[in-house]
C-alpha cells in the first residue's frame, strides 16, 4: 500500500485576508507529508491553492472598490510568500478562477446533470456569507449560523443537486472504506449526519455575479462549494489527463488534508458530487483540529489572525514548522502559544538536538580528533552502541508508521527518543574524558556513534526542518538530502558515515534567545 504514489492537497484558502497560522498549520503538515514520501522514494505530488469565487470574495472586493479578478490577483502573493517562506514546496497551486479550473468544474456540472442529479427550483432560507454555507432555521443558534457568523435570509431560484438520493450510497461506501475519514471520531459524526437524512443541496445562486456561470444557465453561477472542491482534479488536469491517472485512482493514495470546519463538505459532498459524476472519491479525507491563538478564537473582531511570516522570521521557518507539528497533536484541537514555542524551541530544539551536534561536531572531532569521522568497524558494537543502535531502529520504524498513518505528532514523538537517548550516550560515556586520559579508541567509537545517530536523525527529520537537517549534514560532511523516486533513504543500517571524512563545524542550529529577543517574538 505505502508505495503508491501519494497525491496531498490543502483546502483552497479564500483570498478574503491574508494567510494566518491556521492555514499555515495545514500546508506545513502537507509539506511534512510529501517530504516524507519523498524520502522514502515515493512518488509523492502536493497541491494547495485559492478559492476565489463567491460572495465573500465579491464583497471584499466591492469594500476595497477593486474588481473582484483585480483583488484576487493582487492578494495571491501574500499566500505564495508565505508557503516560501515556510519552506513549503507545493507542486502545483490552483486557483479557481483558471480556465483550467473552471473547465474541469464545468464538466462535472455537465456530468452530475448528465446523470438526473441537477434540477431547477427556488431556495429560501438562510445563507451565511461568511462560511459560504446554506443553514435550515432548525440549525441557527440564538439567530446566528451555528459558527457564530451572521446569515441572511435568501430567496432566490437556484439549481439543486439532488444529495437525498445519495444518503444510502454514501452510507455504504463509508462501510466499505473504514478509513475514509479520520480520526475516526469526526468519521462516526459524519455517519451519523448521513444517517439522519440529506437534502438535496442548492448548487447555483442567482443575486450576484462573481462565480463560474452555470452551463447553459449563465443567469446562475455555481455555488462555491461545488467551484472550490473540484480544484483536487482541475488541477491534475481533469480525469483524461496522465497526473489523473498517476494520481487519483485506481493505484494512488489520494488524501485531503483539512481543517474541522470544512469536514463535511470533503466527507458528504464531494464524494457525492464525484459518485454523481461517475468517478471514485478520494482515498482519504483528513481531517485536523482547530487551533487558537494564546487561548483566544482567532476572528476579526479581535483582530488575532496571526501571521505567520513574522514569527518565522524571528525563530526561523524550521523552528516553527517543529512547534506545529509538535505541540498540536494532529487531529486534536490545540492552542498556538507564543511561550510553548519558546519552550519547544529551547528545549527539544536548542539543548536537544542543537545541542547534540554542537557537542560533537563542533568540539570534541575538531579538539580530538582531527576534525575527522573516526575511520572504525562499525559492525562491532559494545553494550551501550548496541542499546543507541536499538534505540535509532526503533525510532526510524516507529516515525515511519506514524508518519504513514499521518501522526506528526507521535512520529517527532519518536524520533526524539533517539535525541534523548544519544544525548543520554554522550553523558554516559564521557567522550571529555576519554580524550583526557587518550583513550582515543573508545573515543573514535563513542564519537562515531554520536555522528551516526545524526546523520539518522538528519534524514528522519529532514521532512519537518528541511533547512536545519541539510545544516546539519553539511556539518557532518554529508550531502544534502535529494530524494530520489524509486529510492528509500529512510534510515535501516547503521554505519553510513564514511570514516576520514572532515567534519565542518557550522553555526549552532538553534541560537539561544536572551530576555529582549524573546519579548520581541
Ligand atoms: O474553508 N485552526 O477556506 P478558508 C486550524 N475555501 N486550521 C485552520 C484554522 C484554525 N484556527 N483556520 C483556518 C475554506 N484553518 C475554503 C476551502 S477547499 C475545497 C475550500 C485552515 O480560507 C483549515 O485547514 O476558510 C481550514 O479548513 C482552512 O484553513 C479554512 O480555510
Amino acid at each position: 500500500m505505502q508505495a503508491k504514489p501519494f497525491y496531498v492537497t490543502t483546502p483552497i484558502y479564500y483570498v478574503n485576508g491574508k494567510p494566518h497560522i491556521g492555514h499555515a498549520y495545514s500546508t506545513v503538515a502537507a509539506d511534512v507529508l510529501t517530504r516524507y514520501a519523498r524520502v522514502r522514494g515515493r512518488n509523492a505530488r502536493f497541491l494547495t491553492g485559492t478559492d476565489e469565487h463567491g460572495q465573500k470574495i465579491e464583497r471584499v472586493a466591492a469594500e476595497q472598490g477593486l474588481p473582484p479578478a483585480e483583488y484576487c490577483d493582487r492578494m495571491i502573493p501574500a499566500f505564495r510568500q508565505c508557503w516560501e517562506a515556510l519552506h513549503c514546496e507545493y507542486d502545483d497551486f490552483i486557483r479557481t478562477t483558471s480556465p483550467r479550473h473552471m473547465q474541469f468544474a464545468e464538466e462535472m456540472w455537465r456530468r452530475c446533470e448528465a446523470a438526473g442529479d441537477i434540477y431547477l427550483g427556488e431556495y429560501e432560507g438562510w445563507y451565511s456569507v461568511a462560511d459560504e454555507t446554506f443553514y435550515t432555521e432548525k440549525e441557527l443558534v440564538d439567530g446566528k449560523a451555528p459558527t457564530g457568523r451572521p446569515v441572511e435570509r435568501v430567496k432566490e431560484p437556484s439549481y439543486f443537486f439532488r444529495l437525498s438520493k445519495y444518503t444510502d450510497k454514501l452510507l455504504a461506501f463509508y462501510e466499505s472504506h473504514p478509513d475514509f475519514v479520520r480520526p475516526e471520531g469526526r468519521f462516526n459524526e459524519v455517519k451519523s449526519f448521513v444517517r439522519e437524512g440529506l437534502r438535496d443541496l442548492s448548487l447555483s445562486r442567482t443575486t450576484f455575479r462573481w462565480g463560474i456561470p452555470v452551463p447553459g444557465a449563465p443567469d446562475h453561477v455555481m455555488y462555491v462549494w461545488f467551484d472550490a472542491l473540484s480544484n483536487y482534479i482541475s488541477a491534475l488536469g481533469g480525469d483524461r489527463a496522465p497526473l489523473y491517472a498517476e494520481f487519483w485512482e485506481p493505484n494512488a493514495r489520494a488524501v485531503h488534508l483539512v481543517g474541522k470546519d470544512i469536514l463535511r463538505f470533503h466527507a458528504v459532498y464531494w464524494p457525492a458530487f464525484l459518485m454523481s459524476a461517475g468517478l471514485p472519491p478520494p482515498s482519504q479525507v483528513w481531517s485536523h483540529g482547530w487551533m487558537t491563538v494564546n487561548g483566544a478564537k482567532m476572528s476579526k473582531t479581535e483582530g488575532n489572525f496571526l501571521p505567520p511570516e513574522p514569527i518565522a522570521d524571528a525563530v526561523g521557518a524550521d523552528a516553527l514548522r517543529y512547534y506545529l507539528m509538535r505541540d498540536i497533536a494532529f487531529g486534536q484541537d490545540g492552542d498556538f502559544s507564543h511561550q510553548n514555542l519558546l519552550a519547544r524551541y529551547h528545549g527539544d530544539l536548542g539543548n536537544g538536538l542543537g545541542n547534540l551536534l554542537n557537542r560533537i561536531v563542533s568540539s570534541i572531532v575538531p579538539k580530538s580528533l582531527e576534525g575527522r569521522i573516526p575511520r572504525i568497524d562499525a559492525s562491532a558494537l559494545g553494550d551501550r552502541e548496541k542499546e543507541l543502535v536499538q534505540t535509532a531502529e526503533r525510532a526510524a520504524k516507529r516515525a515511519g508508521q506514524l508518519l504513514d498513518d499521518i501522526a506528526p505528532h507521535r512520529a517527532l514523538e519518536a524520533i526524539w527518543e533517539l535525541v534523548a537517548a544519544a544525548n543520554k550516550y554522550v553523558d554516559q560515556t564521557e567522550p571529555w574524558q576519554l580524550a583526557k586520559k587518550g583513550d582515543t579508541r573508545r573515543l573514535e567509537e563513542v564519537c562515531y556513534a554520536v555522528l551516526e545517530s545524526l546523520r539518522w536523525l538528519s534524514v528522519m527529520l529532514w521532512p519537518f526542518l528541511p533547512e536545519k537537517a541539510d545544516a546539519m549534514r553539511t556539518q557532518l560532511g554529508l550531502p544534502a538530502l535529494m530524494p530520489t523516486v524509486g529510492l528509500d533513504a529512510w534510515p535501516s543500517a547503521w554505519g553510513g558515515l564514511v570514516g576520514g571524512t572532515s567534519v565542518r563545524p557550522g553555526a549552532p542550529l538553534f541560537p539561544r534567545f536572551d530576555e529582549d529577543q524573546q519579548r520581541a517574538i
